[in-house]
């Protein structure tokens, strides 16, 4: 059975101070790596999928009152568009609002069949600032496209899916942030696609070869304000999705910021 770690309460447990209300040694086990700087604003979760695949989460990225403030700018000014899209083979209206934004000259985003028009960063100024906020944050990122989502009520959500579109690249850095309602957001490795019985270089396992646990799936409550980053092999490895959830009654925007090479 599925392993499944709950991240939100490592978070919470990182900003308390809290290191010893969780089982050090079932965290040792999961290989996960949990890491707090002083600073609260930069307070993180750092979580080692594996294989080069990492998660970063800020809980309190940007302050509660000027999240309500882009939540309100977002909900207005962004041209939102609940586009037709296409999923395994059929046409179907996509499960909550989206919109696109590019730097010039970039190749064309396609995905599920959908090519959305790519609208400019001088168009809404506050997404310049929230850029800005994130590559102080990330040194050494670029980003230069973002795909905005809008989430009305519970009913809305995203799919499993990975962000592994060629044009980002084998090892894309994806900073994800989350206005408003707080949702799950929810990891799980892919299926690993090497034959029974082979390891990835082809060579039969090495009998009494210890083997290292960690887990397949983790979750974390996205609050408002915070911030998300996927990287290394995030994308090739694992899946992920915002599931329905009944209990979600209000509005949520994500933003995730992409670097289309
Ligand atoms: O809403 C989220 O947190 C995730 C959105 C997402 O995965 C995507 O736009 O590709
Ligand atoms: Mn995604």
């Amino acid at each position: 059975m599925a392993t499944v770690t709950k991240l939100n309460l490592k978070a919470e447990a990182v900003e308390s101070g809290d290191r010893h209300g969780r089982d050090s040694e079932n965290e040792a086990e999961q290989n996960v790596a949990v890491a707090a700087t002083s600073d609260s604003k930069t307070k993180r979760v750092v979580v080692e999928l594996g294989n080069g695949s990492q998660v970063i989460y800020m809980p309190k990225f940007l302050g509660y009152d000027q999240s309500w403030d882009y939540l309100e700018y977002l909900n207005k000014n962004i041209p939102w568009k609940r586009p037709t899209i296409r999923v395994f083979g059929r046409s179907c209206v996509q499960p909550r609002d989206s919109c696109y934004v590019a730097s010039e000259g970039l190749p064309q985003l396609v995905y599920s069949g959908y090519e959305p028009h790519a609208y400019s960063w001088d168009e809404f100024p506050p997404l310049k600032d929230i850029l800005d906020s994130v590559h102080k944050a990330l040194p050494g990122s670029h980003f230069n496209s973002l795909l905005l989502n809008r989430y009305k009520g519970g009913d809305d959500y995203v799919g499993w899916h990975a962000d592994d579109e060629k044009l980002y690249g084998p090892t894309p850095e994806i900073a994800s942030f989350s206005f408003g309602c707080e949702r799950e957001f929810l990891l799980k490795k892919r299926p690993d696609k090497t034959p029974q019985g082979k390891t990835s270089s082809g060579e039969p396992p090495k009998k009494r070869l210890k083997k290292v646990c960690s887990p397949d799936q983790h979750s974390f409550v996205l609050k408002h304000g915070s911030l998300l980053v996927m990287r290394g092999y995030t994308q090739r490895d694992w899946l992920h999705s915002v599931p329905k959830r009944v209990k979600a009654d209000s509005v949520r925007i994500n933003l995730t910021f992409r670097r289309v090479l």
